[in-house]
């Protein structure tokens, strides 16, 4: 039954204090504990059968002269992806035609930048207006933003804005070393400053440890404001980047992963994100009972592959899910009139 008939008394305050030990308690414990726990913190906040669908475009590929060692865009890897310059408003719109008449709800145009520069500013705004207009939610994800950057942003309209902690602090310099969790903690904080929503999650298999796994989500749970989306992303090993060859995580260990992000953050969405198209059906099916209750949707990431849109229509039916019509509010609101009514 869904969550509406359930007691909700109970349900706890959003925490943003929580502790390390606390953390890798919960991914110590038996996995199927693990799974009704996340999935009972997940049915008091959303109809489990529904799934924020969201269509990623790459609007300018390649070329960037940040050093992520996962990353097929940066440029002094030699990965085969061509650097493009950022594509005409035109293209775009074409492109979130497409993505809103296969059903998604919310477009995230994507720049290979490390910062955008000022005078790009505007040509990006001209897209958020017109993906606006199409009525999708929108998204960006372009680097590092200054105040002023974001709250231009804002007034071209853009809805989310997506930026990363990746991982944990204490593993963070083994991945990137051209900027700091400093400066991703401060463009976090621009943009929530300028009242946009914010899309903050990370990467795992990356070869770091259970407890910076917890690393990782207890940075994202202890910011000021739980992110709004939580894209967990697996790893994409694409060769020529430094991680390509890292030993593949434990599939049962990123279903963890997602089911402690969900009990973290109870009323954001969890992305199962990047790595989709090596996950057998089965996975995803246990990362959706984890919590997991958005992904990305379209043949592809940014510049890698994702399950053709055939296959994950396929997956819903089998699974008896469906794309998510109701904003993130609405979702909100509907948990809230749930607690009013305990
Ligand atoms: N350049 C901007 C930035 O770094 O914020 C925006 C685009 S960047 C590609 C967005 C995110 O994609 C990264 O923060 C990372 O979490 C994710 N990502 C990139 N390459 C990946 C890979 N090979 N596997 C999984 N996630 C990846
Ligand atoms: C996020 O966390 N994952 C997406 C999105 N935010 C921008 C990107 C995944 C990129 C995977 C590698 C690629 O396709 O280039
Ligand atoms: Fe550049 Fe973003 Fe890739 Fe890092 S993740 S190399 S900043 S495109």
């Amino acid at each position: 039954m869904p969550a509406v008939s359930e007691p909700l008394s109970a349900a706890p305050a959003l925490r943003h204090d929580w502790s390390r030990a606390d953390i890798e308690a919960l991914f110590a414990l038996p996995f199927t504990e693990l799974l009704h726990r996340a999935g009972s913190v997940h049915r008091r906040h959303f109809d489990p059968a529904e799934v924020q669908i969201s269509t990623l475009l790459s609007v300018k590929t390649g070329g960037c002269p940040e050093d992520c060692a996962y990353c097929p865009q940066a440029q002094r890897y030699h990965t085969g992806v061509d650097a493009t310059k950022l594509m005409s408003t035109e293209a775009v719109l074409e492109k979130a035609k497409q993505a809103k008449a296969a059903g998604a709800s919310r477009f995230c145009m994507g720049a290979a930048w490390r910062s955008p520069k000022d005078r790009d500013i505007p040509k990006v705004a001209a897209m958020i207006r017109e993906v606006k207009a199409l009525g999708l939610e929108t998204c960006a994800t372009l680097g590092m933003l200054s105040d002023g950057q974001a709250q231009a942003l804002k007034a071209a309209g853009l809805d989310y804005y997506n930026h990363n902690l990746d991982t944990a602090p204490e593993f963070y310099g083994e991945i990137i070393h051209t900027r700091e969790y400093q400066d991703r903690l401060d463009t976090l904080a621009h943009v929530r400053d300028a009242g946009m929503k914010t899309c903050c999650g990370g990467i795992v298999g990356m070869g770091e440890s259970r407890a910076q796994r917890a690393g990782l989500l207890q940075a994202l749970a202890n910011l000021p404001a739980h992110p709004d989306s939580v894209p967990i992303n697996r790893l994409v090993q694409v060769e020529g980047t430094p991680l390509a060859g890292t030993a593949e995580l434990d599939p049962f260990e990123f279903v963890r992963t997602i089911a402690v992000a969900r009990i973290l953050m109870p009323q954001s969405m969890v992305r199962l994100s990047a790595g989709r198209e090596t996950m057998s059906d089965e996975l995803q099916a246990l990362c959706f009972a984890a919590g997991a209750n958005s992904i990305f949707y379209g043949e592809k990431l940014l510049t890698t592959g994702n399950p053709d849109a055939e296959r994950d229509m396929a997956l819903f039916a089998r699974l008896g899910l469906r794309p998510m019509q109701i904003v993130e509010e609405a979702a909100t609101v509907h948990a809230d009139i749930v607690e009013a009514a305990a």
